[in-house]
This record gives structure tokens, C-alpha cells and sequence, in this order.
């Protein structure tokens, strides 16, 4: 079987559409011809395999000499054009779907990497992406190490000379410690390094990495991206080599490709994606204000606050401060157990980027994977919470959290 096919994918996006507003391409990014029916919503080609007209013509799709579709693994029109559309808003040239947002960050990393290689990666990202770097990675002779990243000397110790990749999440999962990408970027070149960061807390509404350097931009599409609750998906964007690269070895080999349902159901979270951002950063507001009144807690991170490290970065390298916060109960572990049991709406759930507000404790749940020491290092505490601020009414969120501090002991 050929590596390549010559389907649409890959395909460098059309410059009017590079030049539309970000509103304009949440809508109408990769666009497909009107169905044959004329219908306003692309269809779901929810097939696993693509009819030849001759035995010729499908050898010459293998072999990369006409263009067509082969294999839902190799590619589908929806999910085709849901690349289309998220490369457009990163601002990339391409766009890769994979089934999970670890699916696209393994494929990611492992398209680059071989036995020997080194990795530079933040110490502050989610917890299965450090498992993956830490304990897989090692099993395959490749080297992780994982540095603060906000100090630009340490980082630039930590690159080697078989240095191949830099990862980082910024904002950081889960207390949106903030990266300054450029600068990393800067590092990265000079060691001939590509960039990954994972843009999963912004989407392209909030930062475009590719921006400021990054060569690679991944994301949970569970999130935001999708916004709904009731997708699992992740995506990577980039130059067109890199992401033929990653569809035609890791992606296509081994497997972990998004299925057309998913993609089509994205496709439609995508559209309100500008209007829900914009309603999920107003909300935060208000709940990060009722929440600095409360003397339960010990300490707010979210980069609004002036406070926050990096502070500076919001308003530049990031449009809007998100919508996630973090904060420490000064009860600890039991302070924060007793806060999440007693809500009523809000949902104790992991995830973020939902309509519904989900409210979490890394400890336990999404950093569980990390070593205790790395959680540690990482500034993960046992009274840590974290809240995904969703799309109800603002006063409703904040009325639940009251009554919830209101019944601490
Ligand atoms: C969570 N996060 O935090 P999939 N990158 C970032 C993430 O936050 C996540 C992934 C990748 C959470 C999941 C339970 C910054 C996930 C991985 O879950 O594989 O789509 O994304 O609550």
C-alpha cells in the first residue's frame, strides 16, 4: 500500500478563505462544492470504504496517481473538510483528525521521533500526555525532559544534541501556568527543533500558536472545539509536509483516526464556536470575581488576575484570559472534597470547554496519571480544584458554588 494518496487532503487552503474573519471560517471552512441536492449542511459520508469504477482506477488511487477517496482510515470527506476548517482558523496549511486528542499528540510526537531522540517538554501539561512522554516513551529508548519552561535559561539547558522535539501546553493543564511561545519558539530554531503546542485551553479563537512559531498545534477537540459533551477527538495543524508525514505513518499505520460522525458533529460545534468562547470568557469573569471574595481559598490561578505569572501574555500572545480556573482550598484535600460533593448544577465531572459547567480535582483525576513527585514539582496540590466555567447563566453558577462554600465545615 502507498503511503500517499492525491485525495484532497493535505490540499494548502485556498487563500480567499485564509483571508475570511475567524466567525466567517468557523462556519464555512472547508467548504465542499453544494451537494448534488443542494443541501445547506455537507453530508455525513458515513462509510467505511470507497467504490472504484475499475481495478486501474483503484491501484492508481494507491499509488497516489489520481486523486479519490480509498479507505475511511486514510480518509473521508468529513473529516476531510473538518480539517480544512480547523487549519484555516490555526492559520496553518494543513490539518490531520485523529480519534482522541492523545491519538493526535501521540501521532504528533511519534511521527518525528526514533530510538535515541530527546524531547523537551513543559512540566506542566495534562496528566496522559506526561504518562505518554514519561512511561511510553521510555519503553521506546526516548528521552523526556520535562522543565519549567517559563525560565528561559533552564530551557535552554535542557536541549540536547539529539534533541528532535519540544512540547508544551500553555495555557497549562491543570493551572494554566502561561508559556511564552515566541520565546520558546525562538530556542527551538536554534536547535533546529520543531515546536509542538498543545492549544486545547484556547482554541484558534483565543491564540494561534503557528503565530509565534509553533511548527505543530494539537488539541483535545473533545473540548471547545467541539463544545457539546458527546465527542472524543483531537487534531493537529501544520505545514503540509509535517502533516502528510503524520496522516501517511502514525495516523494511517496505526489507527487512530476520527470517525466521519465525529468529525460531522464538530463540524457543527464549530459553527457557534466564536459566540461560545465569547460567553464562556464573560462568565469566567464574574465567577473568578465571586470566587477572590472567598476565604476558603487560599490561592486563584487564572492569567486574568494581575497576579498571575505571565499576566502580561494575555492581551498579546493570548486574546482572552479562558475560561478555566484553578484554585487551592486552604482546607486541602478535604476542604475541596467537601466544596465538589456538595454542588448541585455544576457537574463533578473531568473534561472542560462544555456548555455545562464541570468542576474536577486534578489530584485524583485528570494529573493521577503523574508521579506524586512530578505533581509535586508541577505545583499540583491535594486541595486543588479546577473549573471548566460552561455557558449558563453566570448568577445560576455562582449560586451553586455559594451554597456550596456556604455548607463548609
Ligand atoms: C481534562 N484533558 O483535562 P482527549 N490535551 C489537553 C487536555 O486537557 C486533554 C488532552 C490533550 C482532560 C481529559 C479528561 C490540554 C484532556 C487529551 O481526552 O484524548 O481528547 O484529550 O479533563
Amino acid at each position: 500500500m502507498s503511503d500517499k494518496s492525491s485525495t484532497e487532503q493535505g490540499k494548502p487552503q485556498s487563500s480567499s478563505a485564509m483571508a475570511w474573519h475567524r466567525d466567517t471560517q468557523a462556519i464555512h471552512g472547508g467548504d465542499a462544492p453544494l451537494d448534488p441536492h443542494g443541501a445547506l449542511v455537507a453530508p455525513l459520508y458515513q462509510t467505511s470504504t470507497f467504490v472504484f469504477d475499475s481495478t486501474e482506477q483503484g491501484g492508481q488511487r494507491f499509488a497516489g496517481e489520481e486523486a479519490g477517496y480509498m479507505y475511511s482510515r486514510l480518509g473521508n470527506p468529513t473529516v476531510n473538510q473538518l480539517e480544512q476548517r480547523v487549519a484555516q482558523l490555526e492559520g496553518m496549511p494543513a490539518g490531520a483528525a485523529a480519534a482522541t486528542g492523545m491519538g493526535a499528540v501521540s501521532a504528533t510526537m511519534l511521527a518525528f521521533l526514533q530510538q535515541g531522540d530527546h524531547v523537551v517538554a513543559s512540566d506542566a501539561i495534562y496528566g496522559c500526555t506526561f504518562a505518554l512522554f514519561s512511561h511510553l516513551f521510555e519503553r521506546f529508548g526516548v528521552q523526556v525532559t520535562f522543565v519549567d519552561m517559563t525560565d528561559e535559561a533552564a530551557t535552554a539547558r535542557a536541549f540536547q544534541s539529539n534533541t528532535q522535539l519540544a512540547f508544551i501546553e500553555t495555557p497549562a493543564n491543570p493551572h494554566l501556568k502561561l508559556i511564552d511561545i515566541a520565546a520558546v519558539s525562538r530556542l527551538c530554531k536554534q536547535h533546529q527543533v520543531r515546536l509542538v503546542v498543545d492549544n486545547t485551553f484556547m482554541t484558534p479563537l483565543l491564540q494561534r500558536p503557528g503565530e509565534l512559531g509553533a511548527d505543530l498545534v494539537v488539541h483535545s477537540a473533545t473540548k471547545y472545539l467541539n463544545g457539546h459533551g458527546d465527542v472524543v477527538a483531537g487534531l493537529v495543524t501544520g505545514r503540509v509536509e509535517d502533516i502528510e508525514l503524520i496522516k501517511f505513518t502514525t495516523l494511517k499505520d496505526m489507527g487512530a483516526t476520527m470517525s466521519a460522525h465525529d468529525a460531522w458533529l464538530i463540524l457543527r460545534g464549530l459553527k457557534t464556536l466564536p459566540v461560545r468562547m465569547q460567553r464562556h470568557c464573560e462568565n469566567a469573569h464574574k465567577v473568578v470575581e465571586y470566587l477572590a471574595q472567598q476565604a476558603s481559598i487560599s490561592k486563584i490561578y487564572y492569567p486574568g488576575l494581575e497576579s498571575h505569572p505571565g499576566h502580561q501574555l494575555v492581551g498579546t500572545q493570548m486574546q482572552h484570559a479562558g475560561a478555566v480556573i484553578a484554585f487551592d482550598m486552604a482546607g486541602g484535600y478535604q476542604a475541596a472534597t467537601q466544596l465538589l460533593n456538595n454542588l448541585q448544577m455544576i457537574k463533578l465531572a473531568v473534561s472542560l470547554g462544555d456548555a455545562e459547567t464541570l468542576i474536577q480535582h486534578p489530584a485524583s483525576m485528570t494529573h493521577s496519571p503523574m508521579t506524586p513527585e512530578a505533581r509535586l514539582a508541577a505545583g499540583i496540590g491535594d486541595g486543588l480544584v479546577r473549573i471548566s466555567v460552561g455557558l449558563e447563566h453566570a448568577d445560576d453558577i455562582i449560586a451553586d458554588l455559594a451554597q456550596s462554600f456556604a455548607g463548609l465545615k
